[in-house]
């Protein structure tokens, strides 16, 4: 087998791996490919967390058992050594008999480690590590996150007119980009285990806040930032299908029991200069197991965000309009005093979405 065959076995391994970009959440995108003599006996995937492992998926798929002794795996993720809602995936695949495994990048679940590795080597299999890592790790870039530093990856969806305004002084805002932006914005919604906004956006929009797309997802959960306990019991995203939860740092034992009569799950946090405090409640969202946190909020809530540090990624819709020096901003902090207090962000990338400008970028 040469370098070359490896690598596209494992390209293959992380297309299956997408496969389940919408489902697997909490669980990380996993695939996997079994060959032998360079022939491709069985392909698998992470669905669904609770179900089959890629590994034991693609196990289940050959057409007979015996065909894995001497084959090589090709994983996208290390294999597992847990027992957690599923048996441990190395475990399966030495009892298989796999001569070799080929695999990207090691679980960063603390419960696994490298312990995955380390026990397939034991077992006197020929296992690797790192091949097509990065393209590995852009996959599950919330999971890493959240295993690594127990908050979640973020990212706040912006949209602005050309003249940088984000809605009218009188508050509309819909709609300043074209259909094709807020398809693009569905699509984002979709991958994300939340959508996070503030209390100001739902009591001017009463948003839906779900996915609208037309393929299967994992719908994410809401959540609303309510530093004061504003949210209506009458809010619309509470009449849909789905989670909504409410953090607050008000603690009024009466409302927060009326919002759970609604439906809602409240969550009281510490209170920062006034508001509920954001890195608790980010870290808060990673011990619920969110991964990947969407935020489509107003200019307060994304000028309070600015500085945390706890927005890995700004997306920003330009759309070729100018709205007037009336119009609102994109993010409200007090008056800079001079020209060196301004904030520097980074531009990562520009890709152009029906007639609108989609800019990625960090601080
Ligand atoms: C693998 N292959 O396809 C996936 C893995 O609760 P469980 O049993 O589903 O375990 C979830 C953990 O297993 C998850 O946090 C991650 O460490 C690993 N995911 N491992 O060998 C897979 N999805
Ligand atoms: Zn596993």
């Amino acid at each position: 087998m040469t370098v070359a065959d490896d690598a596209g076995f494992m390209a293959g391994a992380l297309r299956l791996a997408r496969n389940g970009f919408y489902t697997t959440d909490p669980n990380p995108r996993v695939g996997c490919v079994l060959v032998k003599d360079g022939q491709i006996l069985a392909e698998g995937w992470h669905a669904q967390a609770g179900r089959a492992h890629a590994e034991v998926d693609a196990l289940a798929k050959l057409a007979d058992r015996t065909q894995a002794r001497g084959a090589t795996a090709y994983v996208t993720l290390e294999p597992c050594s847990h027992h957690g809602r599923t048996g441990p995936c190395c475990d399966a695949l030495i009892e298989a008999g796999v001569g070799r495994v080929v695999v990207a990048m090691q679980d960063p679940n603390p419960l696994v480690a490298g312990k995955g590795l380390r026990k397939m080597r034991d077992a006197g299999i020929d296992v690797s590590c790192g091949l097509l890592q990065a393209e590995a790790e852009q996959l599950n870039r919330g999971f890493i996150k959240r295993m690594l530093t127990g908050l979640p990856f973020a990212r706040s969806k912006l949209a602005m007119s050309l003249d940088g305004r984000t809605a009218l002084a009188n508050g509309e805002s819909r709609w300043i980009t074209s259909e094709q932006a807020r398809r693009d914005v569905q699509n984002f919604r979709a991958e994300s285990s939340a959508i996070v906004t503030g209390i100001d956006t739902v009591l001017a929009d009463d948003p839906s806040l779900n996915a609208r797309v037309d393929f299967a997802v994992k719908q994410p959960v809401r959540v609303v930032l309510d530093s004061n306990l504003r949210m209506p019991l009458n809010a619309k995203m509470l009449q849909l299908p789905g989670e909504t939860w409410v953090i607050t740092c008000h603690d009024d034992p009466d409302k927060q029991l009326r919002l759970r009569d609604a439906g809602c799950r409240v969550w009281q946090v510490g209170r920062r200069m006034g508001r509920v405090d954001l890195s608790e409640a980010f870290k808060l969202l990673a011990q619920q197991q969110i991964n990947t946190v969407w935020i489509e909020a107003g200019a307060a809530l994304n000028g309070a965000l600015l500085d945390t540090g706890l927005v890995d990624e700004w997306l920003l819709y330009v759309a070729s309009c100018a709205l007037g020096d009336q119009a609102r901003g994109l993010f409200h902090f007090s008056q800079l005093q001079s020209m060196a207090a301004k904030k520097p962000f980074k531009f990562n990338a520009v890709r152009q979405v029906g007639p609108d400008l989609r800019l990625t970028l960090s601080r």
